[in-house]
């Protein structure tokens, strides 16, 4: 079994693409030391050819950490760490605004692995931008004042209620998931657990207010932070091939699924690894 992994960057700020590499098999610790160590480096990684089994995804996923499972999205036959997100006409994509995924719990996912399992003729590609670099291009003052800030993040906000009624399983399902999930407070500023590195953590699909500002202040700063940090200088865009896997570092980064393909399908695995309180 090869031991060397190549990374080859796609920017300065994120993402790189993995190459030398089979996922359907248990990694070594010298394989997963050099993937877990290029995810902190580049936020989100990418390879090719990877034609993984929901079983196979999971026990990568589990390299990383536990694993979440999802309040009401569907999961894959017989494995609920799975989610399956199948986008067509009658289930329009969901995802075509920036996020973080999940920060409405107390310890959002340190990560997640997605793998595209049906494509679109073309289209349906996914960004991802880099919150430590849109942190590091704000000015010294501002930094300063955002410091201290904490933040509200909503399940309720990113999935309204309409888009639950098809049935009355669902609808019992999104009530459910709201009365577990009130809004809660996040940092404005994280610091990653691992690496130290400082990132913006508020995104457009969660974060509701900034506690203790007014309503103008916060809502003026929200629309700063959401635009300046999915500036394309500090994104990456992927344009998928059936088969391809993406994993990323959802500490630091959001990503948004473009939804230009309807009419055609779209079908997508994902696995989401717990992470911790931030800080
Ligand atoms: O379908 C995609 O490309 C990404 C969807 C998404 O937001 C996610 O899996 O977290
Ligand atoms: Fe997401």
């Amino acid at each position: 079994m090869k031991e060397k992994i190549v990374i080859t960057p796609l920017g300065p700020h994120i993402g790189a693409q993995v190459s030398q590499l089979d996922l359907r098999r248990p990694l070594s610790d010298a394989q997963f030391e050099q993937l877990y160590h290029a995810l902190l480096r580049h936020q989100v990684l990418f390879l090719r050819q990877q034609p993984l089994t929901p079983l196979q995804q999971r026990a990568l996923a589990r390299r990383f950490g536990d694993l979440h499972i999802h309040p009401v999205y569907p999961h894959a036959e017989g494995v609920e760490e799975i989610i399956v997100l199948d986008t067509h006409n009658d289930n329009p994509p969901d995802n075509d605004n920036w996020h973080t995924d999940v920060t409405f719990i107390k310890t959002p996912p340190a990560g997640a692995i997605l793998a595209a399992k049906q494509l679109p003729p073309s289209g349906g590609d996914t960004l991802w931008a880099s919150g430590i670099a849109a942190w590091q291009a704000l000015s010294a003052p501002f930094q300063q004042l955002l410091s201290g800030l904490q933040a509200e993040h909503s399940f309720a906000h990113a999935f309204p209620e309409q888009t639950f009624l098809a049935t009355p399983e669902e609808h019992a399902r999104w009530q459910q998931a709201v009365k577990n999930n009130p809004p809660l407070r996040h940092p404005v500023v994280r610091t990653h657990p691992v690496t130290g590195k400082r990132a913006l953590f508020v995104n457009e699909g969660f974060t509701t207010r900034i506690v203790d500002l007014s309503e103008k202040e916060s809502r003026a700063i929200l629309n700063f932070l959401f635009a300046h940090m999915t500036k394309p200088e500090f994104q990456v865009r992927w344009r998928w091939q059936q088969d391809d896997v993406a994993i990323w570092d959802n500490r630091v980064t959001q990503h948004y699924a473009n939804a230009d393909y309807l009419p055609a399908r779209r079908i997508m695995h994902r696995a989401t690894i717990l992470g911790d309180k931030p800080v």
